[in-house]
C-alpha cells in the first residue's frame, strides 16, 4: 500500500521455468490512489514483464543503472492503469519565435532509457508499442507520457505512429538522427529533442489540435 518503489534487477538466467513476472503498484479491490515508482534493469530472453501501476500517477522506467536497454531482452507490458482525474500539466515552447502553451492531461508515464547505448538503429513508436533497435518489443497501454531516450553515442532513426498518450518526449541525444512523425494522435503533444549533429525531423500529419515542438 502506498507509493511504492520497486526495482526489478532480473532473474537468474539459469531459471528457464520462469517465463511470466507480473508487477502490480496497486491493490485489490483498488482502494490504493497513490503513484508508484517501477523501475526494470533486466529481463532474460522468453521471459514476458507484465507492469500495471494501479491507481495513482505512476513513473515507469524501463534501462539499467547505466542508461540503456541492452539488457531488456524479454517483452514488456506496460498497463499505467488509472491516474489522478482531472490532473493537468503543460508545455511551453517557442517555435520560430511563436509562443505556444498546451495543457495536457498527466498521469502515467512510462520512461525508455537507451541513451548510453552504443548500439543506436531504428525505434518504432506505435499507438500501444515501442520497438528498440534490439531487444523485446514493449507494449504499452493507459499511459498519458512517453519518454524515449535513444542512443546519444550512434545514429538513431525514429519513427512515430499515433502514439496512445497526451505528451510524447523523444531525445535522440548527440550525433546525426532521423525522428519522422508519421501521425500523431488529437490534442497530444510530441517533443523531440534532437541535440547536437546533423539532424533530421520529418512530419507528415498531426491530429487535430495536437502539437509537436
Ligand atoms: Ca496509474
Ligand atoms: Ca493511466
Ligand atoms: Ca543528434
Amino acid at each position: 500500500m502506498g507509493a511504492e518503489t520497486i526495482t526489478f534487477e532480473g532473474t537468474d538466467p539459469a531459471d528457464a521455468a520462469l517465463t511470466t513476472i507480473n508487477i502490480f503498484g496497486g491493490d485489490d479491490p483498488a482502494t490504493d490512489t497513490d503513484g508508484d515508482t517501477i523501475h526494470v534493469e533486466t529481463l532474460n530472453p522468453g521471459v514476458a514483464l507484465n507492469i500495471d501501476g494501479g491507481e495513482g500517477a505512476d513513473f515507469i522506467s524501463l534501462g539499467t543503472i547505466g542508461m540503456s536497454l541492452d539488457a531488456i531482452l524479454g517483452s514488456v507490458n506496460v498497463d499505467g492503469g488509472n491516474q489522478p482525474v482531472g490532473a493537468l500539466a503543460a508545455v511551453s515552447d517557442t517555435i520560430k519565435g511563436v509562443a505556444i502553451n498546451v495543457d495536457y492531461e498527466s498521469g502515467d508515464l512510462l520512461a525508455v532509457n537507451d541513451q548510453n547505448s552504443a548500439l543506436g538503429g531504428a525505434y518504432t513508436v506505435g499507438a500501444n508499442s515501442i520497438t528498440p533497435p534490439i531487444g523485446g518489443t514493449i507494449n504499452y497501454s493507459n499511459l498519458e507520457a512517453l519518454r524515449l531516450n535513444t542512443s546519444s553515442t550512434a545514429t538513431s532513426d525514429v519513427g512515430v505512429t499515433s502514439p496512445s498518450v497526451e505528451r510524447t518526449e523523444i531525445s535522440t541525444g548527440d550525433v546525426a538522427d532521423m525522428v519522422t512523425i508519421h501521425s500523431t494522435v488529437a490534442d497530444s503533444v510530441v517533443d523531440v529533442t534532437t541535440s547536437t549533429g546533423e539532424d533530421m525531423v520529418n512530419v507528415t500529419a498531426t491530429g487535430d489540435g495536437s502539437a509537436w515542438c
